[in-house]
């Protein structure tokens, strides 16, 4: 399918999607939306893809949803335009493979919510972080006010939400919001090479990884640990399970078929 806003490629089974509004800093607008989540409903069907990577055009990541678009709704249109939003956002948070953000310039409002719904971020040191909302008269609304508090603490979050203050990625990877910091030309390299040592790993262990951390994030301790515990066990029906414990007992290294 053809997109306007937003590209997407793979090499081997890495997926690699940009979106692509540079002219606008890549700002989400609806059709930005509408075209993540069509090609999202096409990456979760896609059984050889191992990774993937979300990065944005040009000098910015996502500078936030389109404040030009947003500017003119109703309180009707502003809730579907959220709703849109959570939605596309929790289907990238819910894939089944995992997902790494390139965070390539400004992630702001919606950019930084965007960041935060993959599962790992690697920021260029040029990266700007924020929730600026309230100086909008809005506050954030693709998820920032959960999703930021499960990552750094309700302390950073009330700090970055309620100010408006934005970070630079020093600070980012200070407080836990990023997973590395490199610089601008690096950080493409930086990137393949950790999709590559993901893309490496058993696939159905790494997904059941993924699924037991999100939804045991979720629960209390108990629940969690049953998660795991139920999640580990069905890691023995896999033939990577054999492979992969075979190849260390013979001291050889393991090709996993996702099987
Ligand atoms: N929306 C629409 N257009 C944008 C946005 C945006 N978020 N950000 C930048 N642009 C556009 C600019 O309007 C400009 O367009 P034009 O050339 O037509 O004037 C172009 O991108 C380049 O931007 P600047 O000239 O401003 O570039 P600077 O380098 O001077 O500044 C900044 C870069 C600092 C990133 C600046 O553009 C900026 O402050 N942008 C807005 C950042 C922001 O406030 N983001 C939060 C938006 S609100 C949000 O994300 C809410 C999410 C939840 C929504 C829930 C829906 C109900």
């Amino acid at each position: 399918m053809g997109y306007n806003t937003i590209k997407y490629e793979t090499n081997e089974n890495i997926g690699k999607l940009t979106i692509n509004r540079p002219d606008a800093l890549n700002a989400l607008n609806s059709e930005v939306l509408d075209e993540l989540d069509n090609l999202l409903n096409e990456i979760k069907n896609d059984k050889d893809l191992r990774v993937l990577i979300i990065t944005g055009e040009g000098r910015s990541f996502v500078a936030g949803a389109d404040i030009k678009e947003m500017s003119v709704l109703s309180p009707i249109e502003a809730n579907k335009f959220g709703k849109k939003g959570i939605g596309v956002f929790r289907k990238i948070e819910t894939l089944p493979i995992p997902v790494i953000a390139a965070v390539n310039g400004f992630a702001l409002g919606g950019g930084c919510e965007l960041a935060m719904a993959c599962d790992i971020r690697i920021a260029s040191e040029k990266a700007l972080f924020g929730q600026p909302e309230v100086g909008l008269g809005i506050m954030p609304g693709f998820g920032g006010t959960q999703r930021l508090q499960r990552l750094v603490g309700q302390g950073w979050a009330k700090y970055l939400i309620l100010s408006a203050e934005n970070i630079k990625a020093e600070k980012a990877l200070e407080i836990g919001l990023v997973q590395d910091v490199v610089e601008k030309e690096r950080l493409e390299e930086r990137v393949n090479e950790l999709a590559k040592s993901i893309a490496k790993q058993a696939p159905i262990a790494v997904k059941l990884a993924k699924e037991a951390i999100n939804t045991g994030g979720q629960t209390d301790i108990d629940s969690a640990l049953r998660i795991e515990e139920l999640a580990f066990g069905m890691t023995f029906s896999t033939e990577d399970m054999k492979t992969g414990t075979e190849a260390f007992v013979n001291k050889q290294k393991a090709e996993f078929e996702n099987k």
